[in-house]
């Protein structure tokens, strides 16, 4: 559906690295709508509750470090498969297995500084945003709406 939505998030080594407006770029050009952004220090407690389904995995602990050791955008993009084409768009978790022409395919190497984060499915991205857009996201209208969808 074009209004599926998906929760993107560039990691504290992506803006650190100053790809934010790179990444922004991507999904801007590729015809998706931006409905929520924010630049926000997540604590490590919310951290653990985005990645609750990894707890327990041997590279939890320097995951949440990591994403705990700064800022990180946090958005929404709302358009036509958005969830599984945003997947595509940030290539494979091992940056080494990314496709060249992806985000991390073009960008970064290590799966522990992946500069990142893409929802998995519809449902994963319902429970994203509401865990970091609990203020909800903001209702527009789109100019361009027409010429990117019939
Ligand atoms: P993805 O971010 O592609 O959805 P995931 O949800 O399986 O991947 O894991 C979340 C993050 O955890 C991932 O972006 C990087 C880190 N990670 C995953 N597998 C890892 C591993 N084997 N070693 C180190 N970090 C890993
Ligand atoms: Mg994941």
């Amino acid at each position: 559906s074009t209004t599926e939505r998906t929760y993107i998030m560039i990691k504290p080594d992506g803006v650190q690295r100053g790809l934010v407006g790179k990444i922004i770029q991507r999904f801007e050009e590729r015809g998706y709508k931006l409905i929520a952004m924010k630049l926000v220090q997540p604590t490590e407690q919310h951290l653990e509750n985005h990645y609750a389904d990894l707890k327990g995995k041997p590279f939890f602990p320097g995951l949440i470090k990591y994403m705990a050791s700064g800022p990180v955008v946090a958005m929404v993009w709302q358009g036509l498969d958005a969830v599984k084409t945003g997947r595509a768009m940030l290539g494979a978790t091992n940056p080494l297995q990314s496709p060249v022409g992806s985000i991390r395919g073009d960008f970064c190497l290590a799966v522990g500084r992946n500069i990142c984060h893409g929802s998995d499915s519809v449902e994963s991205a319902e429970k994203e945003i509401k865990l970091w857009f609990p203020e909800g996201v903001v209702q527009y209208t789109s100019a361009l709406e027409s010429w990117i969808f019939e």
